[in-house]
């Protein structure tokens, strides 16, 4: 029998912010326990995700920044990549949508529907902000609800009411560029007619739900675009981000980000048989219709993997070349929330992956977000739970049936394994349990229940605990000896038991366990067994699982909904042309210059603006020398509020940079500027 392939991929986040514990649990976590179950049960698994580095999401966060979109992608691609890592995701690749890579194999997909003429061409009327000379992508326009009248809706969808519109229906638009009103301007664009394929989309679904069981989450998504009935998409932008659509005739024009970012799980996968060092190698998992390919993502993206990706394969399996699997089930998540409301950066509700990883270790958050999967519906992260998770569960039940036993043996045993020399029925009972156990938690994990098979894995250590207490080795290690070691023989056959199924769930604390054990990990179907065998050497032990202490979980409540202190460049909100417009920068001549007596820091300069002579403080004595600024030209603001400085007025402010070392360089024109000219 060959052995069965499985390709597994988890949504590619936007590298444009970093990841939160609300993407976790939608996605990465539950991906992550398939996987190295998967590995366990000794499949020929890969685990494939990476960067999604293109689309307005990207050019949004960067204008905000006042930066290069490249310099976003390459912060937070380094920032997530770092993330997953110490949050121990198991992926064979991480790769990134701005890679050649990328980019060809985006190219690739377009031009051959182009060839094949199953593309169409349509002429629309978008919005064109004249004074940037772009299109505006939706999300670049706000105007107010023409259902509702609220004033902050999105041009073809409002918050407030939740109605959908054309962005011609819009009222008031503006763009949030500039501020200014957009015009509607002829453009084309290229579009996947998605409606061709629907009946055979619909056929996909029902085929693999029967087969394979899909989510009702997910279905009812399917069944409710399905009922609105499928049209063409538009799979080209206007927008210099992106990948170039290959065509001669589409000159800043790029493929809609959602038309590539599917396609990075293929080249990611090309990425890693590169690696690898066979080119081909990524064909045998993507090439091949016996492999299971199953899509992790969260809600919001399942029309983007149920049934645009599919459609695009299908329409690419109905030319000439190779064909691609499709994914034989998309096990999307609900929403995780935090301590009861959304995820929420700019009020500072919730926490970022990586910051919560400098504060506690990953294993008790895999555990208490895995224990919690919001898998039939929209679930919280609570600290509190968080705190009771690991320490009632993980430290006390877990972590405590390992410590006793082990500690026991070490006692009474010699830190070796015992012998059972005299099995009767509740030892008979707990092997047998023991026993069950692998199939019973895969039973769960193959149909994607993974927070019952963690539940359940619990619920060993809870059975171990109890069979401990019943036997009460402690009394029996005075009155029956041969009783006591098989007791603990059990004990210990069962920790290795739980060491294995936690692997997946906690892959830090499993890894001690097998040290502490001096054993390795076999097969998930054989660690059920009697695998330690008597006289087996055992480690000294230690505390694998530390409690998590009420001052910790009480200063993360505290911060909470704060607003952040030093992330000034992650907090930054986008102003309109007309508030930048607001702040007079001018030119002004330094004629004068003094040190103030009392002051270190404090400047008495004397500028001239156009006719005007005006006396400004500055904090720039540390840096300058006042007769280095005589006759510079600055930069200043000129419609500050006047200010008193050492009971001097200060009448507007000059603008200066820090260096590295906390130097001042004050911002200057050429002298050939005339005073009193506007900087803008
Ligand atoms: N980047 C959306 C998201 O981060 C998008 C997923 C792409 S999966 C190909 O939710
Ligand atoms: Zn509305």
């Amino acid at each position: 029998m060959t052995q069965e392939k499985i390709l597994v991929t988890a949504a590619l986040p936007y590298a444009n912010g970093p990841i939160h514990l609300g993407h976790l649990s939608g996605a990465y976590l539950p991906a992550d326990i398939y996987v190295r179950y998967q590995r366990l049960k000794g499949k020929d698994i890969i685990f494939i995700c990476g960067s999604d580095e293109h689309g307005v999401p990207i050019t949004i966060s960067a204008d905000k920044e006042g930066v290069k979109p490249k310099e976003i992608i390459d912060r937070y691609h380094k920032i997530n990549k770092d993330a997953f890592e110490k949050f121990g995701m198991s992926f064979d690749n991480y790769s990134r949508t701005s890679l050649p890579i990328h980019h060809e194999t985006g190219k690739e997909f377009f031009l051959e529907f182009y060839n094949r003429g199953i593309l169409v061409e349509k002429k629309s009327q978008q919005f064109y902000d004249e004074k940037a000379k772009m299109f505006l992508p939706d999300r670049y326009v706000e105007g107010t609800c023409p259902i509702c009248g609220y004033e902050e809706a999105r041009s073809d969808e409002c918050e407030n009411c939740g109605s959908l519109y054309q962005p011609t229906e819009l009222k008031n638009p503006k763009s949030k560029i500039t501020g200014d009103m957009p015009v509607l301007k002829e453009t084309s664009h290229w579009y996947f007619p998605l409606g061709k394929y629907q009946k055979r989309l619909e056929e996909y679904v029902k085929e693999m739900n029967e087969k394979y069981g899909w989510k009702d989450n997910v279905l009812q998504y399917c069944r409710g675009w399905f009922k609105e009935g499928l049209g063409d998409r538009a799979i080209t932008r206007d927008l210099d981000w992106g990948i170039k659509v290959p065509i001669d005739s589409a000159e800043g024009k790029v493929l809609y980000v959602w038309f590539e970012a599917v396609l990075g799980y293929i080249s990611s996968t090309k990425e890693w048989a590169k690696e690898k060092g066979d080119e081909n190698l990524w064909r045998k998992y993507w090439q091949d219709a016996s492999t299971k390919y199953i899509a992790f993502i969260g809600k919001d993206n399942i029309v983007f993997h149920s049934i645009i990706f599919p459609a695009f394969l299908m329409a690419w399996n109905d030319g000439e070349k190779e064909k691609y699997c499709l994914p034989q089930n998309v096990p999307a998540n609900e929403f995780l929330n935090f301590e009861g409301k959304k995820f929420s950066k700019s009020r500072n509700w919730g926490i970022d992956v990586i910051d919560f990883l400098k504060i506690f270790p990953a294993d008790p958050l895999r555990y208490t977000l895995a224990a919690n999967l919001p898998e039939t519906r929209d679930t919280d992260f609570y600290w509190k739970e968080f705190q009771l998770r690991n320490n009632s569960e993980l430290a006390d039940i877990l972590g405590n049936f390992i410590n006793r036993t082990f500690t026991f043996v070490h006692k009474h045993f010699d830190g070796k394994v015992p012998d059972k020399r005299k099995i009767e029925k509740i030892d008979a009972e707990m092997l047998n349990l023991i026993l069950e156990y692998p199939s019973k938690v895969a039973a769960l994990f193959e149909v994607y229940k993974i927070r019952d098979g963690v539940l359940e894995i619990m619920n060993l250590a809870r059975a171990g605990n109890k069979y401990f207490n019943d036997s009460e080795p402690w009394k029996t290690v005075k009155t029956d000896k041969e009783k006591c070691a098989t007791t603990l023989y059990v004990c210990m056959q069962a920790i290795y038991t739980l060491a294995e199924l936690m692997l997946p769930v906690i892959p830090f604390s499993s890894e001690k366990i097998f040290k502490i054990l001096n054993a390795d990990k076999t097969s998930w179907d054989e660690c059920g067994k009697e695998n330690l065998k008597p006289g087996h050497q055992l480690n000294t032990p230690e505390i694998i699982f530390p409690k998590i202490e009420d001052e910790a979980i009480e200063k993360q409540m505290e911060n909470l909904g704060k607003p952040e202190e030093k992330n000034e460049a992650k907090q930054i909100d986008l102003i309109t042309y007309d508030e930048f417009m607001k702040i007079q920068l001018k030119v002004a001549e330094v004629t004068a210059a003094e040190k103030l007596e009392k002051s270190e820091k404090l400047l008495k300069l004397k500028i001239k603006l156009d006719n005007e002579e005006r006396q400004v403080i500055a904090g720039i004595a540390k840096s300058y020398k006042p007769e280095d600024l005589i006759n510079k030209k600055v930069v200043i603001v000129a419609n500050l509020k006047p200010a008193k400085l050492m009971g001097l007025e200060s009448q507007g402010m000059i603008l200066a940079v820090e260096d590295e070392l906390g130097g001042l360089k004050v911002l200057a024109v050429d002298n050939s500027i005339k005073n009193g000219t506007r900087v803008k």
